[in-house]
C-alpha cells in the first residue's frame, strides 16, 4: 500500500498517462507484427497485457453495483472524473475504500470535494450512459489506520435512491464466500498493465480467494506491508497474472453473488505470491451498518 501510493498519485499524472499509453501502442504493434495471431481467453490469460489485469470487458449494466468514484474538479473530465471504485451496497449507500478519500489521493480534504459522484451503469466512461449520484455525505471509517492500512472502508450516503437491482448483497461473517478456493471476481476501470494503462471501459479479472495462511506468507510485514486476517481477505491466482491494480481501489470484489472485498492494496499489480488484498467487509460491517432507503 505504501508502496503503491507512490504509484498511485499517477493515476492523475495525465502527460505520463498518455506517454504509458503511447509507449502500450507500440508494444501492442509490434507484438502484433511479431507474434502469430492468437485468439480467445487462453491467449489473453497469458497475457496480462490485455487485459483491471488479466481481465476482460464486461457490460456495466450487467453489474450495475460496481461504481466509478468520481471529481472532475480533481481528476479532469476525460474519464467522467473517475479516480477509484466503488460498490453500491443499498438503494442509497455505496461504499469505497478510505485511502480513496484522503487528502494524499484528493489533494484536498474530502470535504472540500463538491462534486463526489458515483457513476453507475456507464461501462465506457468517455461516454455519458447511466447514471450519475451525488454523494450527500462521507464516513470515513473512523478506525482506518492508514499505516497498517486496516479498516479501508468509507461509506457514501447517496442524493437519490438506486433500483434494488442495482445492489449487491454483502457476506457476512463466517459465508462460505471467503473459503480460500471460492472463485471471485474483481471488477474496476484501473490500470491494466501495471504501467499506468487506465481503462476507459469497466474490465473484471477471475481470481480466487486464498488462504490466510498464503495471504501471511505473501506479506508477513516485514517490509511490504502486513496481511492482516481479521481485517483483510487477499485473492489471486498461484500463478498470478490476474489483480485488481491503481485505479481500481475501492471496486467490488464478488464471490458467489456477494460482496466479499474492496480492492484496497497489495505490492504490484499481478505479480505470482503477491496477491491484491482486499478490506474484508465482514469485518467492517459495523461500519457500515444495515442499509436501507
Ligand atoms: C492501488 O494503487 C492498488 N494489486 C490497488 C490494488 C493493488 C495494487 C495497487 C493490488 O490503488
Amino acid at each position: 500500500m505504501r508502496l503503491m501510493r507512490c504509484e498511485r498519485t499517477s493515476a492523475v499524472r495525465v502527460p505520463e498517462r498518455w506517454a504509458a499509453m503511447l509507449a502500450a501502442l507500440v508494444t501492442a504493434l509490434v507484438g502484433a507484427l511479431l507474434a502469430p495471431p492468437v485468439q480467445g481467453a487462453a491467449a489473453q490469460e497469458r497475457d496480462p497485457d490485455r487485459a483491471v489485469i488479466g481481465g476482460y470487458a464486461v457490460n456495466a449494466g450487467d453489474h450495475p453495483w460496481a461504481v466509478a468514484l468520481s471529481s472532475r474538479a480533481r481528476f479532469g473530465s476525460e474519464r467522467s472524473g473517475q479516480f477509484c471504485g466503488g460498490a453500491v451496497v443499498g438503494p442509497r449507500t455505496a461504499v469505497t475504500a478510505a485511502h480513496c478519500l484522503t487528502r494524499e489521493v484528493l489533494g484536498v480534504d474530502v470535504g472540500q470535494v463538491r462534486d463526489l459522484r458515483i457513476i453507475t451503469g456507464r461501462g465506457d466512461l468517455t461516454g455519458n450512459a447511466g447514471k450519475e449520484v451525488a454523494v450527500r455525505s462521507v464516513k470515513v471509517n473512523p478506525d482506518f489506520d492508514a499505516r497498517t492500512n486496516k479498516g479501508d472502508v468509507a461509506v457514501l450516503r447517496l442524493a437519490e435512491s438506486l433500483p434494488s437491482s442495482s445492489v449487491v448483497p454483502m457476506a457476512g461473517k463466517g459465508d462460505p464466500a471467503y473459503r480460500s478456493g471460492t472463485p471471485a471476481t474483481v471488477y474496476g476501470w484501473g490500470d491494466t498493465t501495471g504501467r499506468g494503462n487506465y481503462s476507459n471501459t469497466l474490465r473484471a479479472a477471475r481470481v480466487g480467494i486464498m488462504a490466510d495462511s498464503s495471504c501471511e506468507r505473501a506479506y508477513p510485514g516485514t517490509s511490504n506491508g502486513k496481511y492482516d486476517a481479521a481485517t483483510m481477505v487477499c485473492a489471486g491466482l498461484e500463478a498470478g497474472g490476474r489483480d485488481a491494480c491503481q485505479g481500481d481501489s475501492g471496486g467490488p470484489l464478488v464471490a458467489r453473488g456477494k460482496l466479499v472485498g474492496l480492492v484496497s492494496w497489495g505490492v504490484g499489480c499481478g505479480e505470482r505470491g503477491r496477491p491484491g488484498v482486499y478490506t474484508r467487509i465482514s469485518a467492517v460491517q459495523s461500519v457500515i451498518g444495515t442499509p436501507r432507503a
